[in-house]
């Protein structure tokens, strides 16, 4: 298990000398943030995230994430030059010592909470989804604003892409994204680079869009549309553990050689579809984590975690779920709960 640490670059109040002494970190999880979905990420960009990691001891081998153009998830004639940028960005990051590049497949919305400060009963305030909220908004008349979507849409591009999704079914965005795995996967085995994708988030259809990578069925339908170890998962325990169908300990039993990074968070379960995101230990939230790192220890998960979402806490301000304290005492907990279960099976 290598432990790494999201950091979105220089302007990042989490700064690479506060992630280098988190105990037993090995590396940054990182992305050019700077270019356009779709379009090609400049080299020197690459090397500048490698050289500064580099530079405070850690190593640069996750990305997270190369998204994926909307035109490639629409299945539109453009998609053919984005999948070329797309492979052109793989080829380029290999270069550099990338392993592993996260993305995800969900139309217009990336990850979705209802609130961004919702205060706990220890004063740290956490992120939250609350069903009855998110269903009383409607993004096409302009009354979203919400975190995890991207806010570079204006109202009227939002309508429209809002628009060129009605009618797809989950057949159709299934056909769309096999499409793009069959034309990335050749590239990324020569390069040197897994994809993991990265769950729904929440994993249930939003405003009517369809969601598919959601659980257990999803990922056997991946292997299916390409066998190659290089079509591999993010296991995000927070997403898949939102819905407490998905048995992430069974997930990873079964797919394990398949999981290349994990994002572990813990959530509490508030009510049917609602959520507000804990603490990383067991006892904190909904999921037992020691079941879920126990099945990744046999499963022999030699991959990349990284400490997913954190509370606010100790006064802390910044981007919401990715301050530094609550996400470093999840990775303390990570590396502990990891040595227990790694010396446990040694010795018995
Ligand atoms: C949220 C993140 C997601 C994730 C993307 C991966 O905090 O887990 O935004 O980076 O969905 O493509």
């Amino acid at each position: 298990m290598k432990l790494t640490f999201r950091w979105f670059g220089k302007d990042d109040p989490a700064t690479l000398q506060n992630i280098r002494q988190i105990p037993t970190m090995s590396g940054i999880v990182s992305a050019v943030y700077s270019v356009p979905a779709g379009e090609v990420w400049p080299e020197e960009e690459i090397t500048a995230i490698q050289r500064e990691a580099a530079a405070s001891g850690l190593a640069f081998e996750v990305v997270e994430s190369v998204p994926v153009h909307e035109d490639i998830k629409l299945g539109k004639p453009t998609r053919e030059r984005l999948i070329e940028n797309y492979r052109e960005n793989i080829l380029r990051l290999g270069r550099v010592g990338v392993k592993v590049v996260c993305y995800n497949f969900m139309p217009v919305f990336d990850w979705l909470r209802s609130e961004l400060y919702k205060e706990l009963q220890d004063g740290s305030t956490t992120l939250a989804f609350d069903n009855e909220t998110l269903l009383s908004l409607d993004p096409a008349k302009g009354d979203l604003s919400l975190p995890g979507w991207d806010e570079s849409y204006t109202a009227e591009e939002l309508r429209a892409l809002l628009d060129a999704y009605k009618g797809m079914d989950k057949e159709a965005l299934w056909e769309n994204f096999a499409y793009f795995i069959r034309n990335v996967i050749p590239t990324c085995e020569e390069a040197g680079i897994v994809l993991a994708i990265h769950p729904d988030d929440p994993p249930w259809d939003i405003f009517g869009l369809p969601r598919i990578i959601t659980g257990a069925q999803s990922y056997a339908r991946m292997r299916e549309i390409s066998p190659s170890p290089a079509n591999g998962i993010a296991l995000c325990l927070g997403s898949l553990g939102v819905d407490p169908a998905n048995n992430i300990p069974a997930i990873v039993k079964k797919y394990g050689p398949r999981i290349h990074f994990v994002h572990a968070r813990n959530v509490t379960w508030v009510g049917e579809r609602s959520f507000e995101e804990a603490p990383h230990p067991s006892a904190c939230g909904s999921l037992d984590m020691y079941r879920i790192f126990k099945a990744l220890h046999e499963a022999g998960f030699d991959g990349y975690i990284r400490p997913d979402h954190g509370r606010m806490i100790w006064g802390e301000t910044g981007r919401p779920g990715y301050g530094l304290y609550d996400r470093a005492l999840g990775a303390t907990y990570i590396a502990g709960l990891w040595e227990a279960i790694e010396k446990q099976s040694r010795e018995g």
